[in-house]
């Protein structure tokens, strides 16, 4: 599939418009849809079997369920972020209706994207409450989606490290954008509010300040590395992808909050046309430098070689020690 036969819809729509009415049909002629969000939340019932009972669509008013209802939500304002922001229907682009799956498991302390649908568990209650507690976690699994659709950075090593930074990218610019809040402004936090009183914490990771989210008895320091001296090397983990992703989760939000503004619209735009590939193709086995390259290659596509964009882009790749 051709990462360039998939146009963020705006630009859909502004050829649509521009066409005169005199234009005859051609195949080139793209039907414009209207981009409608489309939900169906499911309940597992505490049982590992997807996708469980069907018990909110997109029509219906909310249920008596919270888990449910910020599923729902979070669909939702992920969808939003992607056609506001970015102009993409839906994670796939072509408006796939969006699935979640709630109360996965017993205790179970996670939330993933399994190729079709979120699913989430419950938390076990000490260290994790519920996963759909955090918009950035909502919008982070449903990153995936919208990388395997796209740039289909391969779960491994640097690649998977990116494609992990990716959902967490996506995961905050949700969170910015349902909140209306500026790059400097915000806790570039993932997963605020999941953990238990309990727990010496404020969140899963620190975009900002990797490494720095938790430091709890039970759960240790939070151990990702902040910038390239820090790489964890280790088979655990496809690769220390969650580790690793805080190097260019790290590069992001010092370019986005250099630049200021909404992150989506600068940064958030170039990390965007990068993994789509609106510019030039992204490797899906990208090492680090490789997709640093890649920003700056799309940051000059979209603003230009004289841009406060790609300086700050620039700047913050050798900051973290990517490029030197
Ligand atoms: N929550 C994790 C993630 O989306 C689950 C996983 O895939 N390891 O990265
Ligand atoms: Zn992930």
């Amino acid at each position: 599939r051709s990462l360039l036969a998939d146009p963020p819809l705006r630009l859909e729509r502004e050829h649509a418009a521009d066409r005169s009415p005199a234009t005859p049909p051609s195949a080139l002629a793209v039907p414009v849809t209207a981009a409608v969000v489309d939900r169906t939340v499911f309940d597992a019932g505490n049982t590992e079997t997807l996708p469980g009972r069907e018990v909110r669509r997109e029509a219906d008013a909310p249920v008596d369920d919270v888990a449910v209802n910020e599923a729902f939500d979070g669909l939702g304002a992920t969808h939003a972020l992607l056609l506001e922001a970015f102009g993409r229907d839906s994670v796939d682009g072509t408006g796939l209706p969006l699935l979640a799956t709630v109360h996965y498991g017993r205790d179970y302390d996670n939330a993933f994207w399994d190729g079709e649908r979120m699913v989430f568990g419950d938390g076990d209650g000490e260290v994790f409450g519920r996963f759909t507690a955090s918009l950035s976690v909502i919008g982070h699994e449903l990153a995936h989606g919208v990388t395997q659709f796209t740039a289909g950075l391969i779960y491994e090593g640097q690649s998977g490290a990116l494609n992990e930074s990716f959902s967490d990218v996506l995961g905050a610019l949700v969170e910015q954008h349902q909140l209306g809040q500026r790059a400097d402004a915000a806790s570039w936090l993932i997963g605020e509010g999941l953990f238990t009183d309990a727990v010496e914490g404020r969140a899963l990771r620190s975009m900002i300040a990797p490494g720095t989210a938790y430091d709890d008895d039970v759960l240790g320091r939070d151990p990702q590395p902040a910038d390239m001296a820090g790489y964890v090397d280790t088979r655990d983990d496809n690769g220390g992808v969650h580790l690793n992703s805080g190097i260019p989760n790290r590069a992001f939000a010092l370019a986005a909050t250099e630049l200021g503004g909404f992150a989506w619209e600068r940064a958030g735009q170039v990390w965007y046309d990068t993994v789509v590939g609106l510019a030039a193709p992204l490797d899906p086995r990208s090492t680090f430098e490789q997709f640093a390259e890649a920003t700056m290659g799309a940051a000059r596509a979209r603003f230009g070689e004289e841009s406060a964009e790609l300086s700050a882009i620039d700047r913050a790749w050798r900051t973290v020690g990517v490029r030197s």
